[in-house]
């Protein structure tokens, strides 16, 4: 199959092409494609160099997939583009997942909803992706009524930018900033930018995407996302007010049977999830699964997960998988 790559001297790209090299996708041809600035350069994709090119160049050789990270712009702008050409586009930036007429998917979820007439496909932004793989069982169990979550964000959510700021704070150097504070020792309530109701637009993804996932709009959430000088992954505190009581053990069970979600949850043993675990795996990890005693029917737990993989390219890789599956393609 013949796919593109949009943005993939990026920091999520370079780990689409790593993510489709490690399941074996059958690719007979690679367009890596980015900005103007890096046409002619060359990638490594299945031990050949392979060399960038622009953007229309890969419009016109028509590729059947084509994954896009590359900014809200370019997707908004070239996403149609490719479509209109025979493309189906797998795009992960914010610019369609709220729009009516694209679906939002998580394979594990609600791949099933994807049809052939769906030419471009929006993947959910990171922080949803990990949150929605643990609720999802559960609200199948229990049905949820209201979520309470705040995020600690690696700053490689944020692009190659944030990574240089934390390493010129690391070596005491000045450079250009990523964000309007220091990070190194630092914690930031600001993820992407505020929107008028005083949510931060990362929070807002988090509660609108929810209801769009499910299906459900009667499950409410409410969201702070705060960064930290973390790279690896992003973790999640999460609060869960249910319809119906649980057992523990089988909030335990339900979890370790959904794929794609490791439990990890023996505190006798110091064992929770962690970045440092979750960095360059696939999977959710889930842990402190605990009872709110302060109200009925409410559970709290700790989620983890690489926001580079599972919250962007493996999820955009795994529906490709799915499109090729279903023969959607
Ligand atoms: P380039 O490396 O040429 O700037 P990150 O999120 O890590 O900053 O990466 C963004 C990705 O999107 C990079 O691959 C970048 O390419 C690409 N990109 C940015 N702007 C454009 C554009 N206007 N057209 C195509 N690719 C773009
Ligand atoms: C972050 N969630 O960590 C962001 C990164 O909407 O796809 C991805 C932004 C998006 O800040």
């Amino acid at each position: 199959m013949k796919i593109a790559v949009v943005g993939a001297t990026g920091m999520v790209g370079q780990v689409m092409l790593k993510v489709l090299e490690e399941r074996n996708f059958p690719v007979s041809q690679l367009l890596p494609v980015a900005s103007e600035r890096s046409v002619g350069k060359k990638i490594r994709f299945n031990d050949k160099e392979v060399e960038v090119i622009g953007l229309q160049d890969a419009v016109d050789l028509k590729p059947e997939i084509a994954l896009f990270s590359a900014g809200g712009a370019t997707s908004l702008e070239w996403a149609p583009k490719f479509a209109e050409n025979g493309t189906t586009v797998i795009d992960n930036s914010s610019a369609w997942r709220m729009d009516a007429s694209k679906k939002l998917v998580v394979p594990e979820i609600n791949a099933s909803e994807i049809t052939s007439e769906d030419k471009i496909i929006a993947n959910p932004n990171c922080s949803t992706i990990q949150l929605l793989m643990a609720l999802k069982p559960l609200h199948d169990n229990f049905k949820i009524k209201r979520v309470v979550v705040s995020t600690y964000q690696s700053i490689t959510g944020t692009g190659v930018k944030a990574v240089q700021q934390l390493e010129n704070e690391y070596a005491g150097e000045k450079g250009e900033m990523a964000y309007p504070y220091p990070i190194h020792k630092n914690a930031l309530p600001h993820c992407d930018v505020f929107e008028e109701n005083g949510y931060t637009k990362e929070e807002m993804k988090l509660t609108r995407e929810t209801k769009k996932i499910l299906g459900d709009d009667s499950v409410n959430v409410s969201a702070t996302a705060i960064r930290i000088p973390v790279v690896g992954g992003h973790s999640e505190s999460v609060n869960i007010e249910f319809e119906n009581d649980f057992d523990e053990a089988d909030v335990r069970k339900i979890l370790s049977e959904f794929p794609g979600v490791t439990v990890q949850d023996n505190p006798a043993v110091n064992t929770y999830p962690m970045p440092i675990y979750a960095e360059g795996k696939d999977d959710v990890f889930v842990g402190r699964i605990r009872r709110d005693y302060s109200q009925p029917n409410t559970l709290n737990m700790w989620i983890v997960a690489d926001n580079l993989r599972k919250g962007a390219a493996t999820n955009a890789v795994q529906i490709a998988e799915y499109l090729l599956e279903h023969k959607l393609v």
